[in-house]
């Protein structure tokens, strides 16, 4: 149902405000009662889709749009651990809730029940965004003072159980951490993992029966997800002793880019609640300089740091531009990195610009492939608003307007074939519709209370 009073409506043209019933109407689809799940493949409540989803939907119906962060905190673990799936009663999905078995955590909840891993920290952003957008201002306050307490323990939990030396970057312990899942970035780092066949759980995929296997991540790559839950479990998933033994540690740029941004928010939130902000723009400045470490200046550009190898992954992906939207780059240094965006655009329709996740000179390229190749509107929503914060108007426009031409000629996939358009992956995706409606409304009025 649009809202009339939405804030969206009276700016939209028409063909963009029926473009945004239609993504409200995917929402509407997937909405699970409480939550709203990402889509066919996908039948519970993921964490950073969620936050996405919230934002996106707060100008229009900002009674889910608060559900759906609070049915994802409902999920928060006592150590602050937001996990990267809230399980609902579905089962078309692996790893479900049985394989997780995180009753072995002494801290995550008995309900609902969750994974046991995270995902990249955009909680605070949306969070904020909502709040801006609401058209209920003060039910929107009220929400901040609930999340609040949740948000800086997820944050806490990240600065104190994912980064170490002092070092300011946070770690992930798995592909799905990273939200990057076959990305080329961790083939090095997942062929390290020999396993014999005894150490591979038994497992069944799903993804794979209901998607197009040409789509999806490799037999190879899911024998080393399950492996490193299985892991994770016989350390009951203690934070220290994962940090000390995972043989897949990464400090990724996008990962900390978004946490970077989240920080500010979260200092923004502070503010409205009537916090001190200081400790969260002071974790902001430290991750935003310690992104300086994933800089190579031989390839003049950002790699994300394979912690076991102790040096850059090989893989040149868009991730890489992160580092724009956290603002953490001089501007000589910025014009380097934009120069790159060459090797990753494809020119598409009158004036598009896609961006695909990697490369098109790397030899892992591959345009239907999930995170080795495809457009992903994530991508586009950072970028652009990389591009913006450095000034780089037109550009920015260009790429989202790019993400949001392809949804309209297409529909609302979750993927897009960077060299012809066409939509891949879940066809009916609430990620894309969620970030569709933040982009429509951009620059959204948060943006402007910033300044
Ligand atoms: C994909 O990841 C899940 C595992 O978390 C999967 O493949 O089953 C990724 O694209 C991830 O970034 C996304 O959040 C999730 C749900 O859309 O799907």
């Amino acid at each position: 149902m649009i809202n009339p009073d939405a804030a969206g409506v009276e700016r939209l043209e028409v063909s963009d405000l029926e473009l945004a019933k239609e993504a409200l109407a995917i929402l509407d689809r997937n909405w699970l009662g409480h939550a709203t799940r990402p889509g066919r493949l996908y039948p519970h409540q993921w964490s950073w889709d969620a936050a996405c989803i919230a934002m996106g939907r707060a100008a229009w119906d900002q009674g889910r749009a608060e559900q759906e962060l609070r049915s994802l905190f409902a999920g928060q673990w006592d150590n602050g651990l937001l996990p990267h799936i809230v399980f609902t009663d579905a089962d078309r999905y692996f790893p479900g809730r049985e394989f997780w078995q995180t009753e072995r955590a002494a801290a995550a909840p008995r309900s609902p029940h969750t994974s046991g891993i995270v995902q990249p920290p955009i909680h605070a952003t949306a969070a904020w965004r909502l709040f801006c957008r609401a058209p209920d201002r003060s039910g929107a306050k009220q929400l901040l003072v609930e999340l609040f307490p949740g948000l800086v323990a997820w944050h806490g939990y990240l600065y104190r159980e994912r980064t170490r030396d002092g070092e300011g970057l946070a770690e992930v312990w798995h592909p799905w951490e990273a939200g990057m899942d076959n990305s080329p970035a961790w083939d090095g780092a997942l062929a390290r993992i020999v396993l014999t066949p005894e150490q591979i759980p038994s497992y069944e995929r799903v993804d794979n029966r209901i998607g197009d296997p040409g789509e999806r991540p490799s037999d190879f790559d899911y024998d080393r997800y399950s492996y490193l839950v299985a892991r994770m479990q016989e350390l009951s998933y203690d934070p220290a002793s994962i940090r000390a033994e995972c043989p897949f540690a990464i400090q990724p740029a996008l990962f900390n880019s978004l946490l970077v941004q989240s920080n500010r928010d979260l200092a923004q939130i502070a503010c409205v609640v009537g916090e001190d902000p200081e400790p969260y723009q002071a974790w902001a400045d430290l991750t935003a300089g310690a992104l300086e470490k994933l800089w190579d200046e031989e390839r003049r550009f950002y790699f994300d740091f394979d912690l076991r190898a102790g040096t850059w992954v090989s893989a040149a992906t868009a991730a890489g531009f992160a580092p724009l939207y956290a603002g953490a780059l001089s501007v000589e240094r910025a014009i380097m990195v934009v120069d790159s965006l060459v090797r990753f655009s494809s020119e598409l329709g009158e004036d598009g610009l896609a961006l695909s996740c990697v490369g098109h000179d790397d030899p892992d390229f591959r345009p239907r492939l999930y995170w080795r190749g495809p457009v992903w509107p994530i991508i586009h929503w950072v970028v652009s608003a990389g591009l913006r914060r450095y000034g780089y108007t037109q550009l920015a426009d260009r790429v989202s307007r790019t993400a949001i031409e392809l949804v309209r000629n297409g529909g609302f996939w979750e993927h897009y074939n960077p060299l012809t358009g066409d939509g891949q992956g879940d066809p009916s995706f609430s990620w894309t519709a969620g970030l569709v409606l933040d982009m429509l409304d951009a620059p959204p009025s948060a943006e402007e209370d910033r300044r």
